[in-house]
Formats: C-alpha cells, structure tokens, sequence
C-alpha cells in the first residue's frame, strides 16, 4: 500500500525534532509566480536568506505525488523547471497525490501543510486575495480561508496590487484573519510600499511577534492565522507611475485573452515581469528576501520563548 503521509527533508526533520527554528516556503513563486531562469536562483537565494537569519528553510511542494516538506536541491530544481508542474491550493493536494503529480503549493495549500507539520512561521511575497471583478467571477484566493483555519505566521508584503486591496482587507476581518503591520500602519501593496489602507495594529520587533504567536497559543481561543504585512522601503518600491501603467494594460489583456480561475495571478505577474522590463523582477525578489529574513528572525524568537527556562 502507498504511504501518502508527508515526507520530510533531513534538516528540517532533524530541526522540528529538536525545536530549532524552521521557516516554511511556498513553490509556487517559483514554479509560476516568477520567469525561468530566475525562478531556481531566487529560490536558493531564499533559502539562503532564511539560513542567514538563523533559521531552516523547508521548500514545500509534491513530487511525484510526494508532498515533501524541505525539498532538496534536485526536487526544488525539478519544480523551477520541469513543465506541467500543476499549481496546487489545499483542495489539490489528495488528488495530485493520488495521480502522482509534480505540483508546486500556494500560499494557501503551503501554509495548511507548514501547519500540519509543525511548523509556525512561513514567508512569501503577497498574498492572494479578492480580484477586482470578483463581485462577477466570484475570484477570491483560497489563501484567504484557509487563513482563517490555519494557526500559522505568514510574512508577506500585503496583497498584490493586481488584486483588490480594500476589499481583500475586509475579507480579512469577516474570515477572523489577524493582520498586523511590520513597524506601519499601512498596509502594504507589494510592489508598492503604501497599498492605500490603514491597519489597526503594528508590531515593532521579531519578538514582539513571536509574542503575539505565543498569546494565541496561550489563550486558545483563535487558532487562525497572523499576517505580518512587511513593507518595501519607499526607495526600493516601483515606481508608482509604471506600476500603474503596467497594471491598466495588464487588466485589459487579462479580458482581451479570457484568462481566468487560476491562470489570472500568474498571467498578470508575467505581463509585469515582461512589460517592467525586469523592473517588476527585482523588486518582487527584493520582496521575498526581506520577508525571508523576518520570518526567519519571528521562528528564531519563537523557538527563543519555548526553549527559555521558566523564571
Ligand atoms: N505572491 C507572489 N507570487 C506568486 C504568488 C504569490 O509574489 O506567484 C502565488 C501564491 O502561491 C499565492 C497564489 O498563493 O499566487 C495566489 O493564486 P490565486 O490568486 O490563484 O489563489
Ligand atoms: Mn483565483
């Protein structure tokens, strides 16, 4: 009989066992969110961003039906640049395991396995969320429920601006998804430092927020998810004036072609990537690595609280 269970990479198995710190990673950034070649050498350099903070990156996505959490160099190789990677949320996982499918997970699909295995703290570059036709499509992320079920810490820089920001904050609040701004109290539009809404909260320290984790722990009242909304600093932002220009033309090709479901979030990143020039490029990479370095620096405080000997 074939073993479905979750496999894990050494090093993460052998960090869960001894409580070190362990930051989970998505693949689909990798595998659709960002252009080959680019895609592999990002995803080391996250990885390497992660082990520079203290912490050990698990890679989540499927191999051959395998969900593996801390893949290895050939797997997360595989997933950069094999085609027919299928994009995973939750609701994919059983049957891409079943069918033996390479797939890469979503915020959404990273962030519930991340939690299954343990894992309290997962860093990516925005959050999917509400699309602005969504009174007609009906096109909400799934990241956003599943948010809601899954005690996990997600650093991410906001939503992406090609979604609609406002709404996706609302979602937010009805879902009991707790946001917080990193040293803000704007919420971040990805590519933008200032997506154009206030947050009720800011946090100023890793271990302010490994706190925060601690009392929805302590409390066990609210199991859902944290996002910690990361800002760019403005000088590293795109600059507004192409991001919205890109935007507009992205929109209207997304219509003119009939792309829809979900083929919009990679569609509309790679019409960024192309129509920026590789300007969209760098800031997302940008993006990613300082997310990396706070989720990393969040489980090193985490597991600085559990390992501390009682006063
Ligand atoms: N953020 C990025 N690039 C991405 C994504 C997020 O900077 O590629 C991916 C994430 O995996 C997220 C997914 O979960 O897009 C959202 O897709 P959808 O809108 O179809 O739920
Ligand atoms: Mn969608």
């Amino acid at each position: 009989m074939t073993d479905f269970r979750i496999s894990y990479g050494t090093e993460v198995a052998d960090a869960l066992h001894d409580g070190r710190p362990v930051v989970a990673l998505e693949s689909t950034i990798v595998s659709h969110g960002l252009p080959r070649p680019e895609n592999l050498r990002v995803a080391r350099e996250i990885e390497q961003a992660v082990r520079d903070a203290g912490a050990v990156p698990a890679t989540i996505g499927m191999i051959g039906g395998e969900l593996v959490v801390g893949l290895d160099d050939a797997q997360l190789t595989r997933l950069a640049t094999v085609d027919g990677v299928s994009k995973l949320s939750v609701r994919d996982l059983a049957v891409a395991a079943a069918t033996g499918a390479d797939g890469a997970t979503t915020v959404a699909a990273t962030s519930a396995v991340a939690a299954a295995a343990g894992i309290g703290v997962f860093a990516t570059g925005g959050l999917g969320g509400v699309h602005r036709e969504a009174a007609h499509t009906f096109d909400e992320s799934a990241d956003l429920i599943t948010l809601a079920r899954t005690p996990i810490a997600v650093v991410c820089a906001g939503v992406k601006s090609i979604l609609d920001v406002g709404a996706t904050l609302e979602r937010l609040e009805t879902l009991g998804v707790a946001v917080v701004g990193y040293r803000t109290r704007r919420f971040p539009g990805f590519y933008l430092t200032d997506g154009g809404f206030d947050l009720d909260w800011s946090v100023d320290s890793p271990e302010q927020i490994a706190a925060v984790l601690a009392a929805r722990d302590g409390q066990a009242v609210h199991a859902g998810g944290l996002i910690v909304a990361n800002p760019l600093p403005v000088d590293e932002q795109l600059d507004p004036e192409l991001h919205d220009r890109t935007l507009t033309e992205g929109l209207a090709r997304l219509e003119r072609d009939g792309v829809t479901g979900k083929a919009v979030t990679p569609y509309l990143l790679s019409h960024f990537h192309s129509a920026t020039e590789g300007a969209s490029l760098a800031v997302n990479v940008r993006i990613i690595l300082r997310n990396a370095d706070l989720a990393a620096r969040i489980a090193v405080a985490s597991a600085a609280r559990t390992t501390a000997v009682p006063a």
